[in-house]
């Protein structure tokens, strides 16, 4: 079986208010890897129920991240789009890594520790079992690289050592370098957006104050307000990069202006060094909806016509099982499956 060389495969949870932090650590960078790379981008609607979702915002919030995905720029007929429930071979794959990943390696898991909080008992098994089908989804297609936000380092690591142990474990029945290391591809000036409210959390869907992130459906009015009540230090902004040292919020605020700007923080302080916020939150704000408008205006036109969705995410569907099927095929056969 032949292993491609550039094929990406990544994803992104439809559990509704897609912010700036999916589109700046995520989703901008899918686009520019379709220049160079085979690009495999999922709708990870599994991952989404490891936590409760009302199943018609599910479907609703499905449709809009492959609409996400289209607005910013990802070529539907080029690339493969589509939604991870579609294809069986994700959670089949699961099962025998399941068998495969060891528990003390989940137990290391930060984000789970952070998402199940004190309540750990409760949490569901599909979020303590989240790391591995999340390796699964990269392991089915064996891809290479995957563009992920810095909070997803770890799992990525962990597909990794998955896939090492997988190989080691089965190397004497064919499994010998059969699953690549895919490498993480953490890339931009904002690999970690920080919430608007406290510089200390990163920007996250779940947020109980909508003020904390600038969503993929805020209009001009929305983010000029969120920007301009982001909680900041009452200096003026450095001009050098250590002077933001100990400053969390003014470094977000300049990490987003750089990130969209698509410059350096370095040129951002040179241009802006010595500005009170009440000047450089403005022209955050103007930035933010000039590059955003454009996406959430595509992104409202996509979602009114269902059926175009409907038709990306099933043709999508059907390409990503002719590449994962035979893989997990493969599998099935060297673990001894009849
Ligand atoms: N704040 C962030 N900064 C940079 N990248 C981020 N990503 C998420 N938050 C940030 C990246 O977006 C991609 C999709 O994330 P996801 O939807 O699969 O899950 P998540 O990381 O759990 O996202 P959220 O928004 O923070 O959701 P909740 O609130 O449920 O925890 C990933 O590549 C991720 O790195």
């Amino acid at each position: 079986m032949e292993q491609p060389t550039n094929r990406v495969f990544s994803g992104v949870q439809p559990t509704g208010n897609l912010h700036l932090g999916n589109y700046l650590g995520a989703i901008r960078n899918f686009v520019g890897l379709q220049e160079t790379h085979e690009c495999i981008y999922c709708v990870v609607d599994m991952h989404a129920i490891t936590a409760w979702q009302d199943p018609k915002e599910l479907a609703h919030n499905t449709r809009e991240v492959a609409a996400a995905y289209i607005a910013a720029g990802v070529d539907a007929d080029k690339q493969v789009i589509f939604n991870q429930s579609k294809v069986s071979a994700h959670a089949e794959l699961t099962w025998i890594l399941n068998c495969v990943a060891r528990i003390g390696w989940l137990n290391r898991m930060t984000q789970f520790k952070e998402k199940a909080g004190k309540n750990r008992e409760n949490a569901s098994v599909g979020l303590y079992d989240y790391p591995v089908l999340m390796a699964a989804d990269i392991l089915a297609y064996r891809a290479t690289h995957v563009p992920v936000g810095d909070d997803q380092k770890q799992h990525l690591e962990l597909a990794r050592d998955i896939a090492q142990k997988f190989n080691n474990d089965f190397a004497e029945f064919g499994g010998e370098d059969f699953f690549p290391q895919p490498e993480p591809l953490i890339m931009g000036a904002a690999t970690r957006v920080m919430s608007l409210r406290d510089g200390s959390k990163k920007m996250s869907k779940s947020d109980p104050s909508d003020m904390s992130r600038i969503t993929l459906t805020d209009t001009a009015d929305d983010i000029a307000k969120k920007i301009r009540k982001a909680r900041t230090d009452p200096e003026p902004l450095p001009s050098e990069l250590d002077g933001l040292k100990d400053r969390p919020e003014a470094d977000n605020l300049v990490g987003i202006y750089a990130a969209l700007a698509d410059v350096t923080k370095e040129a951002v302080l040179q241009e802006h060094g010595g500005s009170q916020f009440s000047s450089f939150k403005p022209a955050l704000a103007d930035l933010a909806n000039e590059k955003l408008s454009p996406i959430t205006g595509e992104m409202a036109r996509l979602m009114e016509d269902t059926t175009y969705i409907g038709s990306v995410l099933q043709k999508g569907s059907q390409r990503a099982s002719a590449i994962a099927q035979p893989v997990v095929a493969r599998v099935k056969e060297i673990v001894g499956f009849i």
